[in-house]
């Protein structure tokens, strides 16, 4: 049972001293999380929130969550601090409840929390403007530099496996072969197109696993949508949705972001012919990204940033396919075939992909290499 407004403004009152002036509203559109805006307080002390509730089904111990996200924007803040940039607008700012705690559990013991809305700020689910995307990458990148002292071992896995893609096709064919919903024969095509990936999948695991890439603290949710951006500057802020803040590898937050963004259609466009890869915006995106960190990055780091768009689209496609054969019982969907069009704007992208290879390549070399310069 979805709990009522008047129940969630409950909740949103114990994150404030205040008294809550606008109830919470439903707000943001992703796949997993609920998330609901809400005012407190008038005059000087008005202030917006984000309330959140945190799927369980995703995410299997929301407190170990919150734990990692309260060390994070802790360390953000400091290295903002630091580095003179305005941390209230840079980094994420949780609300506590009168006792100190990060969040509150309601009736059914399901986790909600809360943070500051950062004000005149935007977010795109696509854009076609390669400047805003640069801006995006250079918060990703700083995201990643801002963190590189912070000991990834600290971090909770919130999502065991989350971009092991060996692991995302065991799950693959599991739900092939159980073809909970009788889907699979009308969509052997793209069946087949997926399994034809497979030998690819190890290409990131393998190297950490031979001590070639370093495991660093990652975002791995890395879309256009989960940056702020200053409505008046077009300046890319604060990197949002920390649930997944997790060890990861460079190649994945690059690769989620290309995956995402370097699209020149919705990530659940019905018509595909509508969707390409864009190496205009790929390119850009490198930019903003390699300027904050190629410093820190290894040859082999930087040359696996690629390998990161193919698998995390990969990975997609698998997952918003799985998830169809099974029912529809991961991700939110607004229609029956929701998670299909998903999928098939993600096998589009990642076969465009192949095709510019090269490119993609020569493209983080030589940037990376001017970035160090
Ligand atoms: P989800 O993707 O699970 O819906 P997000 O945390 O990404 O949740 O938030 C959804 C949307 O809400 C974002 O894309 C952004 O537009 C807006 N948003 C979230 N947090 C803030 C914030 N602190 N300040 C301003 N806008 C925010
Ligand atoms: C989910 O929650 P949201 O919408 O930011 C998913 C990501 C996928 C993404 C695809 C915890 O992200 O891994 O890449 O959908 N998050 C989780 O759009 O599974
Ligand atoms: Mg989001």
């Amino acid at each position: 049972m979805k709990p009522t407004r008047d129940e969630i403004s409950a909740l949103a009152a114990q994150f404030t001293p205040d008294e809550i002036t606008v109830a919470p509203i439903a707000f943001g559109g992703g796949h997993i999380n609920d998330t609901f805006l809400f005012e407190s307080g008038s005059g000087l002390s008005q202030q917006k929130h984000v309330i959140q509730h945190i799927n369980r089904t995703a995410f299997h111990h929301p407190e170990e969550v919150m734990e990692n996200m309260q060390l994070i924007t802790d360390h953000l803040r400091r290295q903002c601090q630091q580095r003179g940039l305005d941390a209230s607008r840079e980094t994420l700012s949780l609300d506590h409840t009168c006792d100190g705690t990060p969040y509150v559990l309601d009736s059914t013991g399901e986790l909600w929390r809360c943070y500051r809305f950062v004000d005149n700020t935007v977010t795109y689910d696509r854009t076609e403007d390669i400047d805003v995307f640069r801006e995006s990458g250079s918060v990703f990148g700083r995201f990643q530099s801002l963190l590189s002292d912070f000991d990834p071992q600290r971090l909770h896995e919130t999502i065991p496996h989350f971009h092991d893609t060996p692991k995302r096709f065991r799950d693959f064919r599991e739900a092939v072969e159980n073809d909970a919903m009788g889907r699979a024969a009308e969509v052997r095509a793209e069946i087949e197109g997926a399994l034809g990936y497979e030998p690819i999948a190890p290409a990131l695991t393998s190297k950490l696993e031979m001590g070639l890439l370093p495991l660093r603290v990652t975002h791995n949710d890395t879309k256009l949508n989960n940056v702020l951006i200053d409505k008046d500057t077009g300046k890319g802020l604060c990197a949002i949705d920390l649930d997944t803040v997790m060890p990861g590898l460079a190649a994945y937050d690059f690769g989620d972001a290309i995956r995402f963004g370097a699209s020149t259609a919705l990530e659940d466009e019905k018509d595909v012919s509508k969707v390409h890869f864009s190496m205009a915006l790929y390119r850009a995106y490198a930019e903003g990204f390699l300027a904050e960190v190629a410093q820190s990055l290894s040859d082999e780091e930087l040359r696996s940033l690629p390998m990161g768009a193919k698998l995390m689209t990969l990975e997609c496609f698998i997952r918003f396919l799985g998830d169809y054969l099974n029912g529809d019982i991961y991700f939110k969907t607004d229609y029956p075939t929701h998670n299909l069009v998903r999928a098939r704007t993600q096998w589009k992208l990642l076969r465009e992909m192949d095709e510019h290879w090269d490119e993609m390549l020569e493209t983080v070399l030589e940037l990376g290499k001017k970035a160090d310069a």
